[in-house]
């Protein structure tokens, strides 16, 4: 009889796994067993780790028992890795799970290719079709002993299906009964670092980069294999480390042998380098007169400068290229197509087998603002579509989701119903460049998971995105042309050192521009749940959202039925709370997209030539982009979808704003009129914003307390800026439009006091750019800061001696309130503010959140509540401020609400 044992303190008895591989009359002898061998328990103390993430095995729930021993049956790199991590894992899993038996020995988990698997154990039946990358998990028994059997289609393909393994472990899956067999939807599933050689990185909101300073590859590139380790965890086989406005001298030898030891660190976890490069380089650094991809001198140069990548990276995965965007150079100064610049890049690969993914991502950001017909949501279409079919094999499009740049909303890029043969990978972003920037929970699974499923109805057919980027709707194999047999040399999708033939897959597949720093990967705990989604939506978009948000909530934060339906609650409500205070109905994000990407700033998106307009005047708003009276773009889409959009009676009220300029009295489908729908969702978005503090308070004492200390920080500093946005916008489309809020909220704040309408004291009224970023457009300023009375008898302290007063007598009724405090927190001093009552101080904090921008505006007007104050008629309130540096202590407005209606 097996032994009984028990996982924690209540659970079912742990099951016994079934054998469906056993020969016939074999008995069934696994017992309770979990890994207790601590070989690895690694030198994980306190460097930057994956554990951070969510590779955190904090113990096991489940109730089926699997061996205590693993073991490899090969000497590949990968499938060391491999079982090591199994080990490292169960003995996480293992650690708060009575379902251990030291006397457990009669068994093992056995990881290897299936080649090896069948070598080693001819009885089993381990299926021989097993596909590049993919893996089969089931339970066997050979000679007596129980083996849990973890075969790859390749090496890949076993680091894979361990993972799999420890997933559904971590996640408290029963593995009773196995027969798991599962490959990745795509051959592409990389990860872009917009980082540079000094160490900055691009759009990054988590520090300086693991793997630039100085301008030097760092030395220490522990991180790198943390990361690498991390991404194998969730499928990713790719990553580009510089940024895409590519820094040419990367490319130099010295460079490229640091790039190597890179390489060399993400090897073992099956993650192959690729490298941005500036097309202009055979120019700037090469020593030749031109750059032009049709010269010969330029494309011998890149066919040595391959050579010697692969002198030093055999595994090299291939060039990601941005040209002719915003500024980079690229082939029309020679008169020359992006198939050009592509193909010549493609041919110095080929020979070694990579793949050069070239950026859809050109446009003209020098677009005039007063022809109604120019658009640049066209331009992506317009270049790449007449030139589908001039693209060498080993050539891949890499296309944005969307037609413009990482908004809130948009609709899905016509670009990919536009190539039929070219291979395509669709472009995301992991880091919230337009999307709150991991200051504001923004879970991006249910925006992709729409992209993906989008269906483009191209040829009258069904084809949804994410079957033509993994190049199954045009019969796309990476590296071939349609219709050529799927066997052959392939460039992508070997592992180092296994034969490049056999059946491939359909090329194509999914870029995340991940931005991962020095600071907890993403700088926030919960944005990781992006990663952790993109790889597994990478893996198979299939996946709902919402089961990524659970799988990850166990594993990262806890399996407490509780915490995980909240979690997930909080992060599935996330996005459309953003977009909902942000800019709804397809406007796009109205945020300053000239400067941060952050805070409100409805007008600059309008007369200037980057093209993100959206056409809002006193009489209506939206960009109108039909055929019949707007800039055609709606024309792009196949037939069926294009007439969609075209129409005002089927376009979706979500993406109205997008293709049509109506009236703001126009009627959605939901019945509202645009401007009535504008008031609604910021007031909407906002409620949620801060709904998501309250959900999760719930969740103190049964979570990790630093943890919810952190989130907890986050949101509600998110709460507050909700508020900001909304502000910003009802505001500003009142102005605009004349017409009020049917609700009475736009324009009237019970309980708000202007600091402009205060007793002020040093403060001085100013005007905040943009005027909607401030409540009533202004706020006062601390430039002369005068002494405080009571700062004149107490010691003198540098520092508390000047401030500003803003004052004000409450005439309300007795009662408790709480008291918020909007205050604008510049970079650039760390200004400090007090609330004081009847000349009492009653709370006091400091300013100097590392926000956007260095004039007061919404990227960083910050909100402060002091909770449960008693008010009676007559008090003074008085709030001080501190100024320092650029920091001015600007204030806003202090605004008292019964101390019941906030939290
Ligand atoms: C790397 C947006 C970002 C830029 C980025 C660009 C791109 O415009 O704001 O920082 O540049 O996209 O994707 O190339």
């Amino acid at each position: 009889m097996p032994p009984k044992c028990q996982a924690h303190s209540t659970p079912p008895e742990c099951r016994v796994p079934q054998v469906p591989l056993l020969r016939p009359g074999k008995s069934l002898t696994i017992f309770c067993r979990l890994f207790l061998t601590v070989l690895l328990a690694s030198s994980l103390s306190t460097a930057q780790t994956a554990d951070q993430a969510w590779l955190r095995y904090p113990g096991y729930h489940g109730r089926t028992v699997i061996p205590l021993k693993a073991r490899a049956l090969g000497h590949g790199s990968l499938e060391q890795s491999a079982a090591q991590e199994l080990q490292r894992g169960i003995t996480g899993l293992a650690g708060a799970s009575s379902c251990i038996s030291n006397s457990a020995i009669n068994g093992e988990t056995i990881v290897g290719t299936a080649e090896e698997v069948h070598k080693a154990y001819p009885e089993l039946a381990v299926p021989n079709d097993l596909e590049p990358e993919g893996y089969w998990l089931d339970w066997a028994e050979s000679k007596g002993h129980a083996l849990l059997v973890v075969a790859g289609g390749d090496q890949r393909g076993v680091l894979y299906g361990v993972f799999a393994l420890l997933r559904r472990l971590a996640t408290d899956q029963d593995v009773t009964h196995l027969n798991l067999r599962s490959h990745p939807a795509m051959p592409i599933r990389w990860v872009d670092e917009w980082d540079n050689p000094d160490g900055s990185i691009e759009r990054d909101y988590a520090g300086r980069s693991i793997f630039f300073e100085g301008g030097q590859v760092r030395q220490d590139l522990a991180p790198v294999a943390e990361y690498a380790r991390l991404l194998a965890s969730i499928g990713i086989n790719g990553c580009n480390v510089n940024n895409v406005n590519a820094a040419p001298q990367l490319l130099d030898a010295d460079h490229l042998k640091q790039l190597a030891r890179i390489a060399n660190t993400m090897r073992p976890w099956g993650v192959r380098l690729a490298l941005s490069v500036d097309i202009a380089s055979p120019q700037k650094i090469g020593g030749l007169s031109t750059y032009d991809p049709l010269d010969p001198g330029v494309q011998s140069w890149w066919a040595a400068k391959a050579a010697e990548i692969y002198a030093l990276i055999p595994d090299f995965a291939g060039f990601t290229v941005k040209a002719d965007s915003e500024g980079q150079p690229g082939p029309s100064s020679f008169g020359r197509t992006s198939a050009d610049a592509a193909n010549t890049l493609a041919a110095a690969l080929a020979p070694h087998g990579g793949v050069v993914l070239y950026r859809a991502f050109v446009y003209n950001h020098h677009l005039d603002w007063h022809d109604p017909k120019a658009d640049r949501a066209r331009a992506a279409y317009d270049i790449f579509h007449p030139l589908d079919g001039k693209f060498a094999a080993n050539v891949v499009v890499q296309t944005k989701e969307g037609p413009i740049d990482f908004q809130a909303r948009e609709p899905v890029s016509p670009l990919f119903a536009g190539l039929e043969q070219t291979s395509q990978a669709m472009e995301l972003q992991v880091t919230q460049e337009y999307t709150g920037q991991q200051r504001h929970l923004v879970y991006l699974a249910p925006m992709w998971k729409q992209v993906l499923d989008f269906d483009l109805r191209a040829d009258g057919r069904s084809t949804p995105v994410k079957e033509i980027i993994a190049g199954k709707t045009f019969h796309r194999p990476l590296g071939g042309n349609p219709g050529s047999p799927r066997t052959g040399p392939r460039p992508w999708g070997g592992n180092p050192g296994s034969p490049r033939t056999g059946p491939r897959p359909w090329g194509g597949g999914m870029v995340a521009v991940a931005g991962v720093g020095r600071d907890a990967w993403l700088g926030s705990p919960l944005a990781l749940a992006n990663l952790y989604a993109f790889g597994r939506l990478a893996w198979d978009p299939n996946l709902s959202a919402e089961e990524i948000a659970g799988e990850w909530t166990r594993q990262t934060i806890s399996s407490d039925p509780e915490v995980v339906r909240t979690v997930v609650k909080m992060l599935m409500q996330s996005w459309p709370a953003y977009e909902n205070y942000t800019g709804p109905l397809g406007m796009q994000t109205l945020t300053d997209i000239t400067g941060s990407h952050y805070g409100p700033n409805i007008e600059s998106s309008e007369n200037n030539g980057w093209g993100q307009w959206h056409r809002a005047d006193h009489l209506g708003v939206g960009m109108d982009r039909t055929v019949a009276t707007g800039t055609g773009y709606a024309g792009q889409y196949p037939p069926e979808v294009a007439k969609l959009y075209e129409s005002l009676s089927t376009c979706p009220d979500e993406l109205l704003l997008f293709f049509h300029h109506v009236p703001y009295t126009y009627r959605l489908h939901s019945g509202k009129t645009v401007i009535q729908h504008i008031y609604d969702s910021h007031y909407e978005g906002a409620e949620q914003a801060a709904q998501f503090a309250r959900d999760w308070a719930t969740l103190e004492g049964r979570i990790d307390q630093t943890l919810y200390q952190q989130v907890r920080d986050r949101l509600v500093y998110q709460a507050g800026h909700a508020i900001v946005w909304r502000d910003a916008i009802v505001q500003y489309f009142l102005k605009l439009s004349g017409i009020p809020d049917e609700k009475g909220r736009a324009g009237h704040y019970p309980g708000r006091l202007e600091a402009e309408d205060a007793r002020l004291t040093g403060y001085k009224v100013i005007d905040v750019t943009p005027w909607e970023d401030a409540s009533g457009g202004k706020a006062v300023s601390c430039d002369q800061p005068q002494v405080p009375p009571e700062a004149l008898a107490s010691p003198i302290v540098p520092g508390n001696l000047t401030s500003c007063t803003a004052e004000w007598t409450w005439s309300g009724a007795p009662g408790r309130y709480n008291i918020a405090v909007q205050y604008f927190d510049p970079a650039g001093g760390g200004a400090a503010f007090s609330l004081v009552l009847n000349h009492q101080g009653v709370d006091s904090w400091a300013a100097g959140a590392n926000l956007p921008s260095t004039r007061p505006s919404g990227d960083n007007s910050t909100r402060h509540i002091t909770p449960n104050v008693s008010l009676k008629p007559g008090d003074t309130l008085e709030v001080r401020g501190i100024p320092s540096g650029s920091n001015h202590a600007v204030l806003d407005y202090i605004e008292i609400t019964p101390a019941a209606a906030v939290p």
